[in-house]
């Protein structure tokens, strides 16, 4: 089973959110492309879902300003502007994104006491989302991924799916995804090149 994970194409990520991730909506239609190929016989949609006062959040730190390090459960924690609070517009996909062709939708950032990049486990690695589990009873062997951002939950999902999915092929879809900071996103594309993701562009994919 081949499968394609969109990461968090959500409307908080994408100009005009409240967290927007640099032509985060320009890769909508490279998504609606492979949406649409034929080329997967399941498709996940992550979402990130976090609860109003998330302990990411810079407003739930007194005198922390969003995009510093601050604390979370002990340890350092960017702080993000408030986002993708639950049932907010903000946490909503793109409304152009073709959804009523995703099988499954993975929420994750639930917890308040720790932060949930990847949409396998939380940052702590200690609470699973169930992600994995669920494409090992798809018996799903490729997994595509793209989406929002390179640079944080795109990288985290596509790191875990290689540690947790062993002997599935893991490849990273460069033009359908946008970071949040360049030199956090060539850092992250070399990382995941050196753990075993392949970087293919979404004509690779479609090919
Ligand atoms: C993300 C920061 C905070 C992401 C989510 O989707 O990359 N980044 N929450
Ligand atoms: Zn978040």
């Amino acid at each position: 089973m081949k499968a394609l994970l969109l990461i968090d194409i959500q409307t908080g990520f994408c100009p005009g959110g409240n967290l927007p991730v640099p032509g985060g909506d320009e890769i909508v239609p490279a998504a609606n492309e492979l949406i649409d190929s034929g080329k997967y016989d399941l498709i996940i949609a992550s979402q990130d879902w976090h609860p109003p006062g998330h302990g990411s959040f810079a407003s739930s730190h007194p005198g922390k300003k969003p995009f510093e390090i601050g604390m979370l459960s002990g340890k350092p924690q960017m702080m993000w502007p408030d986002h993708c609070v639950q049932n907010s517009e903000d946490a909503g996909f793109h409304p152009d994104l073709h959804l009523t062709s995703v099988d499954f939708i993975q929420q994750k950032g639930q917890n308040p006491a720790v932060d949930s990049y990847s949409a396998f486990r939380d940052n702590d690695q200690a609470a699973l989302t169930g992600l994995a589990a669920y494409l090992r009873s798809q018996d799903v062997t490729e997994l595509d991924l793209c989406g929002l951002a390179t640079d944080y939950c795109v990288k985290f999902s596509a790191l875990d799916a290689v540690e947790m999915l062993p002997g599935v092929t893991v490849r990273f879809i460069e033009d359908a995804s946008r970071g949040i900071d360049p030199a956090g996103v060539k850092s992250a594309i070399d990382e995941m090149r050196a753990r075993g993701v392949a970087v293919i562009s979404s004509k690779d994919a479609l090919a």
